[in-house]
């Protein structure tokens, strides 16, 4: 197999995993190691990366001679691969779902400040604030408007890396806020997404997996 993906801890590695989704639901045959970026084997284990990546994170992707790195381009690369694109066919909306990745891929929303993707799992979850409400609600409302105007079953009518780079986000709100029935689409949204075996395959494995509780977690 030529293709190898760095990734992280299953329930840390938000990133690692929009990478590894987007290959996955390619259905691209890739080996995976998985690298302990926890300390003390961080700084040793990233020195091994940066031999390789200039960024020394994950995920990376190894192609051959080819070094893919940051989860963005691995997404693209896969979409590229596979063969049916993971982006929409036409530019208005291949430029939305590019928006929405590139939304995602700048910091989101203050959401993502202090529920990490880790809190997720932990075993004792607090509730939202209140601002994290409202800025899971503004989420929301866009993903509500995103399939109304494309009438699903997902953002842009067929699977694209706009749905997959949702699921981590997705992941934080559903384990903090089990209701948000306000939005009926979206919520039939989330859950189809989750439900999706690949998705269910990473997030059992980070359920199984010690978590590290920040301090910064609890209000
Ligand atoms: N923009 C990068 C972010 C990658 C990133 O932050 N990866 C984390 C793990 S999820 C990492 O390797 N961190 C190493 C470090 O912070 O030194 C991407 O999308 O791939």
């Amino acid at each position: 197999m030529s293709l190898v993906l760095y990734t992280g801890t299953r329930n840390a590695s938000s990133w690692a995993l929009r990478a590894w989704l987007a290959l996955r639901e390619q259905g691209i045959a890739f080996e995976e190691r998985i690298v302990d970026i926890r300390r003390p084997q961080r700084h040793d284990n990233l020195a091994r990366i940066a031999q390789f990546s200039p960024p020394a994170a994950v995920p990376v992707l190894v192609d051959g001679a080819h070094v893919i790195f940051d989860s963005l381009a691995i997404m693209e690369y896969a979409s590229e691969l596979g063969a049916t694109p993971l982006l929409p066919a036409d530019i208005h909306q291949r430029a939305r779902a590019r928006s929405l990745l590139a939304w995602v891929h700048s910091g989101l929303s203050g959401i993502c400040a202090r529920l990490s993707f880790e809190s997720s799992f932990y075993p004792k979850r607090r509730a939202m604030t209140a601002d994290e409400v409202e800025q899971s609600d503004r989420l929301l409302q866009v993903w509500e408007q995103t399939l109304t105007d494309s009438g699903g079953p997902w953002l842009f009518g067929a699977l694209s890396l706009a749905d997959l780079a949702f699921v981590p986000v997705i992941q934080r709100i559903i384990s903090h806020r089990p209701d948000f029935g306000g939005f009926p689409l979206a919520q039939e949204w989330c859950l189809r997404l989750m439900a999706r075996p690949a998705v269910a395959e990473w997030m059992d494995d980070a359920r199984n997996l010690p978590v590290v509780v920040l301090d910064d977690y609890l209000p």
